[in-house]
């Protein structure tokens, strides 16, 4: 029974390598492997497969490793039962099987799975109104069936949320990546194109699977080949790419420069009110489009970080996106434009100037002036990733414009894939934040699902955590936060509980005591991240540059418009509007109630909103250094319970991929004593306040 309860090798693919990650399709209790024959031991697919193909070997490639069993495949059910797979429009047997009600229910890219069982005839029929939908709808039963799940008696409807569901690369074509963690880029290597179609298509199959329908293929800060990759020199192979892609349902998109007429053109200006500027975009647009019909647009970095952009040229932002819009627009292509924008030359003895405000300053006053296939991207916080930030007061104040939520799933700065921190019950808050901007329930959710506003560009973009590193991310366990972020954007009402249990279930296997302890190791990661470095909302003591370990002034006498403003008596940022920098004014009522009243706003963000003394007291009863000290004393005790709880599948989980995880974990025990003692170390020395409970503090 060991080997039972061992994680299973599936018949294909590398388990202990982690590379099939979530779709390894494992081999399925034999009770459960008997039920699903009923349905699957035959399989009826439509006659013109055509661009089904990937839809249907996928199906049989899932079902043949998980039952055992090879279906045998026609146009015609049989006893005792068949799956049949096809759009509407393909098959007699569904027609007259899925209702009109039900038929309308499901959208572009919905799907419909349904059980029927009879005396001589069981069916399983899984279908669509697109090929999209069913290739949707395939993976959906194939994650039900690895998850052994019961499909007696099934009716299941789900159309996505998100309309936009985009994973951005900030891949370089020298085969960097910009906060990449786990290797070196899969897209380029040596400023030239992969050859390595195959680990691609992996790729496309992975995002495929949790529901990406777009691919941004290039970093946002876009460099001298970056730059020619919209020329005649890449577009051919990129034409390759794509077709990759597509056959998964996935359009790429391109950053680009906003200087590019410049430097591809040979213009003397890229001012977007300059005609022959504006001419040179509708003949890139439409060379581009010549090679993939279907790409998706523009992602674009403007005056960013020292980015080209139109503030060059006098021009704002609407100015500078309508213009790439303009020539987008013959081809149904889209601009995706960055918020992210503030002085990043900032003297950090002026306390005015405030960067949390600087992306509403910047586009609040343009609502309305974008074209319909404009969408600004806003990041989840008004600083930029942190551990833990409040919702960027963009969300609810922009209310005539398409919105994309841009997410970070690479751990720039929560651990960098060496730490363990699942990132879905982050993003959870950010979704369920109420923005009060039309009264009550105006969640950041319904905003950036288009539906609040009828918005018909929405969606979310997250940036990604791969690279070519065996299991793709560097760290196993945060492989869960690219489910978690694809399944997220496809249904934001799972919780981060129901996408952890999923994940585990489908990358682990189905041992209840591997579930029920991953599952728990992942819930508790941020908040255990969170209590061993950057106390109460701050953000930012982490290393210049690089961004991984202690260091509290690393950005304090910086320009980059980060500080935490610390001295003897007290610490925080007063952004409120009686004596701050007036921040708070940018939310809505209630928030900026909430955020302005020490007494109500929220522990976790008090040192992000106010300066306090040290003695001020929290909602829980501590002054703000005892909580300094008790959290980061507790935060290294919770490392060392998580890496227990992994000491404790010893035996369950494939010992490869075991051995991985606790190296990963040892490396994070170390390193959070390194975090507690930097930080308590510095306050203690500040202020002089002895830890109440005498602990070692140097
Ligand atoms: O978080 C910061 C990163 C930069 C990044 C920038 C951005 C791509 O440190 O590496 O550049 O944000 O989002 O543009």
């Amino acid at each position: 029974m060991a080997d039972k309860d061992q994680e299973q090798t599936p018949a294909l693919g590398r388990a202990g390598a982690g590379y099939d990650c979530w779709l390894g399709y494992r081999r399925l209790d034999e009770a459960v492997r008997l039920e699903y024959q009923k349905w699957c031991s035959h399989i009826v697919a439509p006659d013109d497969l055509g661009h089904q193909n990937t839809i249907f070997s996928e199906l049989l490639r899932g079902v043949e490793q998980m039952l055992g069993v090879q279906p045998d495949i026609s146009n015609e059910p049989k006893s005792p039962g068949s799956l049949i797979i096809g759009r509407f429009d393909q098959s007699a047997l569904i027609d007259a099987n899925i209702s009109e009600e039900n038929k309308r229910a499901i959208g572009p890219e919905g799907y419909c799975l349904k059980t029927l069982e009879g005396p001589d005839q069981n069916l399983l029929i899984v279908t669509a109104r697109t090929d999209r939908g069913l290739l949707y709808g395939t993976y959906a039963l194939l994650r039900l069936m690895s998850t052994q799940a019961n499909l007696a008696g099934m009716i299941r409807i789900e159309n996505p949320r998100n309309p936009l569901r985009i994973i951005d690369h900030w891949d370089n074509m020298d085969g960097s990546v910009e906060r990449g963690y786990a290797g070196r880029s899969i897209f380029y290597y040596a400023n030239q194109l992969t050859k390595d179609f195959k680990r691609l298509r992996d790729y496309a199959r992975l995002l495929a699977s949790i529901g990406i329908n777009g691919v941004v293929i290039n970093n946002v800060n876009v460099k001298d080949y970056e730059t020619r990759l919209i020329t005649s020199e890449y577009l051919p192979d990129l034409a390759k790419l794509a077709a990759i892609f597509r056959d998964f349902g996935i359009r790429i998109y391109f950053s680009i420069n906003y200087a590019s007429p410049i430097r591809l053109g040979n213009l003397p200006t890229a001012d977007p009110l300059e005609r022959a500027v504006q001419e040179w975009w509708a003949r890139k647009a439409a060379e581009i489009y010549s090679f993939i019909p279907d790409c998706g647009g523009f992602l674009v970095k403007a005056d960013s970080e020292f980015t080209p952009g139109p503030f060059t040229y006098g021009r704002n932002h609407a100015e500078g996106a309508n213009m790439l819009a303009e020539a987008l627009e013959p081809f149904g292509g889209l601009v995706i434009w960055r918020c992210f924008v503030y002085n990043c030359t900032q003297d950090w003895r002026d306390r005015t100037t405030d960067r949390a405000k600087a992306a509403y300053d910047n586009f609040k006053p343009l609502d309305g002036e974008f074209r319909p296939n404009v969408a600004l991207q806003i990041k989840n916080g008004p600083m930029d990733f942190q551990v833990r930030e409040p919702v960027s007061p963009l969300f609810g104040g922009l209310t005539r414009t398409n919105q994309l939520l841009e997410l970070q799933i690479t751990q720039e700065y929560t651990g960098q894939q060496r730490h363990l921190c699942y990132l879905v019950p982050q993003w959870k808050e950010t979704f369920d934040f109420d923005t009060f901007a039309a009264g009550q329930g105006t969640t950041v959710q319904q905003i950036v699902a288009g539906s609040f506003y009828k918005r018909p560009h929405a969606g979310i973009a997250g940036v990604a955590n791969i690279g070519d590193d065996p299991n793709w991310t560097g760290y196993d366990l945060a492989q869960a936060n690219l489910y978690g972020f694809g399944r997220l954007a496809w249904n934001p009402d799972l919780t981060a509980r129901e996408i952890a249990e999923e994940w585990v279930g489908l990358t682990f296997g189905n041992h209840p005591r591997v579930i029920r302890v991953i599952t728990e190791m992942l819930l508790d990661s941020w908040k255990i991240y969170e209590n061993y470095t950057v106390p109460l909302g701050i953000g930012w003591m982490v290393n210049p540059g690089y961004h991984y370990g202690p260091n509290v002034d690393g950005y304090e006498y910086s320009k980059w418009g980060t500080y935490h403003r610390a001295d003897c008596h007290g610490i925080g940022i007063d952004r409120t509007r009686g004596t701050g920098t007036g921040f708070i004014g940018q939310y809505h009522e209630p928030n900026a109630e909430i955020y302005e009243s020490l007494d109500k706003c929220p522990d976790e963000l008090l040192l992000f909103f106010h300066h306090v003394p040290y003695s001020h007291r929290l909602k829980s009863g501590e002054t703000v250094i005892q909580h300094i000290y008790n959290t980061h004393f507790d935060g290294v005790d919770q490392v060392v319970e998580l890496r227990d709880k992994w000491l404790g599948l010893r035996g369950l989980v494939a010992e490869e991929r075991f051995t991985r995880i606790l190296q990963r974990l040892e490396e994070q025990l170390e390193h959070a004593k390194e975090w507690r003692d930097v930080i308590n170390s510095y306050f203690f020395r500040k202020t002089g306040i002895a830890d109440e409970l005498g602990r070692k503090i140097y």
